[in-house]
């Protein structure tokens, strides 16, 4: 039997296979009624027929992703969904308008072209649209859809992931427009070729991101959380243990992911990338040769787990030790290395050019052990999740798990912040088996396994400990809590509604 993930985006005609039943499926309703009558009084006629994405929490694998390395996250029930109309080839303006039915994002306006490019230097919240329309026609092209003359689209969007939080409002942004996309031009694909499409395209925004939280966003299956394999992306289910839930806390830090970029995201996939050539070398690669091919951290491991084998381990975080110093590296310091200088290593993409720019310096032991050990850490966590161990003693095995990738994210891939560092400790104190940031980091959420029994107590000690004090400095009402800070299930992937 195919693997789900090679079936395309289920089509719905109702609610409930999304949504279930009672409030949830209540709110979903109300949500749709809502879009119907907004989409009229915007547009002047209804929409054709929406998707739905939702985001994520990564529970382990943080920053492998890009690297190659595989990844467990579970989807949310926050999602975003997409209405969307199709306007009539003949008629002559030809515009992509897209609204939103929250205020405080103002319609944006682009012209139905494929090839736009995206001003980066002038950042909207409807560039990740435009993201989803590109990448719709970049992948139809390259299947031989006939994709005919572009037309006009008016869209209407309703997200509830929290944005800036680590939870993937970006993927579910532009996964559920691709697919709103392509439902309106009445084609479907493999759920594993939209992931892969909707992972490139997301690029498009300026971050050089890695597959995870489209894949999960795409291919996620109620009450599995899934381990994601790359290239080629592939999803299987993992039961998580009974007597265990995911608890997700904001730290109330905002990440602006796509306006930092150059400090933050896209610097570590530059010192990973220079970390691996570096290694390569370091190991025996030519250099012309280390700098053409190798791309991550992945691309040498062999290198160095062959390396670790001959001191008796397998481990390649040994072969970081032995080679890459823990001082950080000049630029003219890897340049000696490399016999190259790293424009002309890195040119192959602008966004990489603005990482030099910016970086002082490029701290490559740190970060190839980060993610060398973090990868193993998402295997130690499914093998655990498959093994013959008590329920109880499966649960203190993934918590551990949780805190080490944690500390690991902290110490040596430094995408923490001080709101973080206190609300993870904050959680560990009040009987989480483990904790740890989510998402990219350097600000927005928080995971805990947490046994069941105590969710509730743990959930107001949280209230009393960390969210009071900012709710009495008016930096979150008080009505609102329970968007940042919740009890979270692993939920269904992206679907097509058509009534
Ligand atoms: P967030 O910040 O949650 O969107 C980002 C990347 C992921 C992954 C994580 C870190 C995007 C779209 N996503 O997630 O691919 O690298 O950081 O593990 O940038
Ligand atoms: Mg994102």
């Amino acid at each position: 039997m195919a693997n789900h993930d090679e079936l395309p985006v289920p089509i719905y005609s109702s609610l409930e296979p999304v949504y279930g039943e009672g409030p949830q499926l209540e709110e979903a309703k109300l949500r749709f009624e809502n879009l119907k009558s907004k989409f009229l009084e915007v547009f002047g006629h209804p929409p054709e027929v929406f998707a739905r994405s939702p985001g994520r929490v990564n529970l382990i694998g943080e920053h492998i992703d890009y690297e190659g390395y595989s990844v467990l996250p579970m989807a949310i029930r926050q999602d975003t969904i997409v209405a969307i109309r199709k306007r009539d080839e003949g008629e002559a303006e030809k515009l992509l308008r897209i609204a939103n039915v929250n205020d405080k994002y103002t319609t944006c306006t682009y012209p139905a072209d494929p090839n736009q490019a995206i001003d980066l230097k002038n950042h909207k919240w409807g560039h990740y649209f435009i993201c989803g329309y590109k990448g719709y026609y970049e992948y139809a092209k390259s299947k031989g859809v006939d994709v005919g003359v572009p037309v006009g689209l008016d869209v209407l969007i309703d997200g509830t992931v929290p944005t800036g939080s680590g939870l993937s409002s970006s993927a579910a942004f532009v996964c559920s427009s691709t697919i709103a996309i392509m439902a309106a031009f009445g084609v479907n694909f493999p759920k594993k070729e939209i992931a892969q499409v909707t992972c490139d395209c997301e690029q498009h925004i300026g971050t050089q991101s890695g597959g995870m939280d489209q894949a999960i966003s795409v291919m996620a299956k109620n009450g599995f959380a899934e381990l994601i394999d790359f290239n080629p992306i592939r999803a299987t289910d993992v039961k998580l243990p009974a007597g265990g839930t995911f608890v997700i806390a904001h730290s109330l830090a905002e990440s602006q992911k796509a306006v930092t970029a150059a400090t933050n995201y896209n610097n570590r996939v530059v010192e990973c990338r220079l970390a691996a050539i570096v290694l390569g070398i370091k190991l025996g690669m030519k250099s012309q040769e280390a700098t053409a091919k190798v791309k991550t951290l992945s691309d040498v491991e062999g290198l160095c787990v062959k390396f670790a084998n001959c001191r008796n381990s397998n481990d390649p975080v040994l072969a970081v030790k032995e080679y890459l110093k823990e001082e950080p590296y000049t630029a003219e310091e890897i340049e000696k290395i490399t016999e190259k200088d790293l424009a002309s290593i890195l040119g192959d993409n602008p966004t990489s050019l603005d990482v030099l720019k910016a970086a002082k310096h490029f701290k490559l032991h740190q970060r190839a052990a980060h993610v060398y050990s973090e990868a193993s850490r998402v295997h130690a966590f499914k093998d655990t999740v498959a093994s013959n161990l008590s329920e109880e003693e499966k649960l203190k095995k993934l918590g551990d798990l949780m805190n080490e990738s944690h500390y690991s994210c902290s110490f040596l891939y430094e995408c923490s912040c001080p709101e973080l560092e206190e609300l993870v400790k904050v959680c560990r104190n009040n009987g989480a088996l483990g904790a740890r940031l989510t998402g990219a980091g350097w600000g927005g959420c928080a995971v805990a396994l947490v046994k069941e029994s105590i969710v509730p107590r743990f959930i107001s000690n949280l209230t009393e400990q960390f969210y009071k004090s900012r709710i009495d400095k008016g930096v979150i009402n008080n009505n609102d809590l329970g968007l940042y800070v919740f009890a979270s299930k692993p939920s269904s992937g992206a679907a097509i509604i058509k009534f």
